[in-house]
């Protein structure tokens, strides 16, 4: 089933240079980059994006994160893409994630794992709203 979703590379790997690596391993898993923006969160922004961890005790900690510093979102589509982006990024500690994995090459922490994915298609609806509108999305 094709699908989009959403992804963000965050502000640790922004920093760091890896928005082309990243994106190469996109489009190497065969998704394909079909909405593409670098914008920098406010505090109130991230916490807009992250509202279902807000009871979580990281929630203020991961907002400060996101906020930090420039992020580049992406909406990718393919074949099953929510399940496809969640595997090549791996799990959210870059510790216990697979190798080969986005997260475990390029994730510096549990906070600072370098990417983000919708985990469901309700979320990618939601996320991919959030952050463009219908002209930037070109399928
Ligand atoms: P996911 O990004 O793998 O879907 P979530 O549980 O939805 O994981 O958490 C969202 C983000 O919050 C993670 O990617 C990570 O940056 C951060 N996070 C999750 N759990 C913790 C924690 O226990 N401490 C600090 N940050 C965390």
């Amino acid at each position: 089933m094709q699908q989009t979703t959403f992804a963000i590379i965050k502000p640790d790997a922004v920093a760091r240079n890896l928005c082309g690596e990243i994106l190469a391993a996109m489009e190497s898993a065969g998704l394909r980059i079909v909405g593409l923006k670098r914008l920098r969160l406010s505090k109130l922004q991230a916490a807009g994006f992250y509202a279902v961890h807000r009871e979580r005790p990281f929630f203020e900690s991961l907002t400060d994160y996101m906020s930090s510093g420039p992020v580049v979102c992406v909406a990718l589509r393919g074949e099953n893409a929510i399940a496809a982006w969640r595997g090549l990024m791996g799990a959210t500690d870059p510790a216990k994630a697979e190798p080969g994995t986005l997260r475990r090459k390029y994730g510096q922490s549990l906070e600072a794992n370098a990417v983000h994915g919708s985990d469901a298609p309700e979320t990618a609806a939601f996320e991919l709203g959030y952050f463009f509108n219908g002209l930037e999305i070109v399928e």
